[in-house]
């Protein structure tokens, strides 16, 4: 048996009811089979693979607080430390009821080479809780996160792990936790990124993995001789990566439809008021259903449905398998040229070969989403150096690294023949930088 293959086997054998993580390792490793194929005796002799899909560290532990009526309420937190070859481990916090051990994992093990594609020296991490954000008060957050933070601050900080935010976890869940953490070790540090700007946040970090995508979007359409502007979106998705990824499409002379949450979705033919799906997401915490308040017509449906709807685009940017084969057939008969990922692994596999195998061109959460993580790192810079950038200062250096990704991804498609299959490219380009750091460093 090949040594992908086997390594895929043992990853499924031993850590069983973990679907998420099964996913992510098979859709990497098949991507490396080439790179592995021309080096199968050494990286089997060092068991690199091995080390690769094993976390360097994973940190599970018991979250108590109190809510608003005086009861005791218990989640589980969960920090994965997967790899330090190329930096200190970063990554966000899922704060989501759905969170679990292999899911945190899932995400982990692409941070790593999301994060070797920003081409910054950032390692590869993920961490969160089952506790769910939505419908508490303040003060139950800050509970949650206080507490969250009073176990997780022994094994992060500015060198060593550098958490940031994910679903669930926005500005106020990032504040409280800074908070404690800079109260429990009296350091004023960059341990956490996405902090607000008057405690040492970085402008533009909050547009940022939005922003990105869609640099990246334009930048991959181009080198395929298509023009951004005009074209018709569909996204998913009303948080944070979905309105950013909303307002930069709309500059850059895009038209987006519709936008979702978990409950339902908004159509809207001329366009989705930017102005008005922030104050209902980020000032309310309300539903979409408050979205016909604004504008009167648009159509509010039920249940999941954006990509039923006719685009030239789609831009998943909710969650982990939310865009399946189903979809795909549906978005292909209906002319869609391009799926470009804000979300982690929002398309299944079967739904990703299915959209490649009909020429759509599709850009992975790994490299399209990477803005976000790739800012968060320019925050760490900033905090080092004790210095703040402007706006446009860290605007461009994002839009330089999407840029970057995009031909460094293309080119390792190339490279490897399969030109144009950008998850290949990703997945080698990210790798390459890791590898080369982890035979340097000897076996650790
Ligand atoms: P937010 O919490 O800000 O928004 C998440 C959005 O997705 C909400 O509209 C939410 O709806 C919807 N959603 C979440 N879970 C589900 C679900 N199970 N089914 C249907 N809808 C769901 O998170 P972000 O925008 O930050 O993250 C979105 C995606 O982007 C995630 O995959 C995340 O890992 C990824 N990402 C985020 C980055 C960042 O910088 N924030 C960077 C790179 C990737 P509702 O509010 O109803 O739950
Ligand atoms: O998935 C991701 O890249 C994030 N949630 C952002 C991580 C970060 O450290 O900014």
């Amino acid at each position: 048996m090949s040594y992908v293959d086997e390594v895929i086997e043992q990853v499924v054998k031993q850590n069983p009811a973990e679907p998420e993580f099964h996913q992510a390792v098979k859709e990497v490793l098949e991507s490396l089979r080439v790179v592995v194929e021309a080096n199968e005796e050494k990286y089997r002799k060092d068991a690199l693979l091995e080390r690769l899909v094993n976390p360097e560290r994973q940190i599970k532990f018991r979250v108590p607080w109190i809510d608003d009526q005086g009861q005791v309420q218990v989640n589980t937190g969960y920090r994965v430390q997967f790899s330090s070859a190329i930096g200190p481990y970063k990554g966000g916090l899922r704060l989501h009821p759905s969170v679990n051990l292999g899911i945190i994992k899932f995400l982990g093990f692409e941070q790593i080479f999301k994060n070797s594609l920003t081409g910054l020296p950032i390692g590869g991490g993920k961490g969160g809780s089952d506790f769910d954000p939505k419908g508490k008060s303040d003060r139950e957050v800050m509970a949650f996160c206080q507490s969250f933070i009073t176990e997780l601050y022994k094994y992060i900080g500015a060198d060593t792990d550098v958490p940031a935010g994910d679903i669930g976890t926005g500005a106020r869940e990032i504040g409280y936790m800074y908070g404690q953490y800079k109260r429990i070790r009296g350091v004023y540090e960059g341990v956490l990124t996405g902090k607000g700007l008057s405690y040492g946040g970085s402008l533009a970090r909050t547009e940022a993995t939005g922003y990105g995508l869609l640099y990246l979007t334009e930048e991959l359409l181009k080198m395929n001789g298509i023009e951004l502007s005009g074209k018709t979106i569909v996204v998913s998705g009303s948080g944070n990566v979905a309105i950013y990824a909303i307002q930069k499409a709309q500059q850059l002379g895009a038209k987006v439809v519709t936008c979702s949450d978990s409950t339902g979705w908004i159509y809207d033919e001329e366009g989705i008021d930017v102005a008005a799906l922030k104050e209902i997401k980020e000032v309310k915490r309300a539903r979409l259903t408050e979205y016909k308040n604004y504008r009167p017509n648009s159509e509010y449906h039920e249940g999941k449905g954006v990509w039923s709807v006719k685009a030239d685009i789609a831009l998943p940017c909710a969650t982990q398998n939310e865009l399946n084969l189903e979809d795909a057939k549906t978005l292909v008969s209906n002319g869609c040229i391009g799926v470009f990922e804000g979300a982690n692994m929002p398309t299944t596999l079967e739904a990703t070969e299915y959209l490649q195998a009909n020429n759509v061109i599709f850009a992975p959460g790994k490299a399209a989403n990477a803005g976000g993580v790739a800012t968060s790192a320019l925050e760490m810079s900033q905090n080092s150096e004790r210095l703040s950038w402007s706006f446009e200062e860290v605007d461009s250096k994002l839009k330089e690294i999407m840029v970057n990704i995009c031909h460094n991804i293309s080119d390792a498609a190339e490279r490897y023949g399969a030109k144009g299959n950008y998850v290949v490219g990703a997945n080698i380009a990210g790798f390459e930088k890791v590898v080369d750091a982890m035979n340097a460093q000897g076996i650790v």
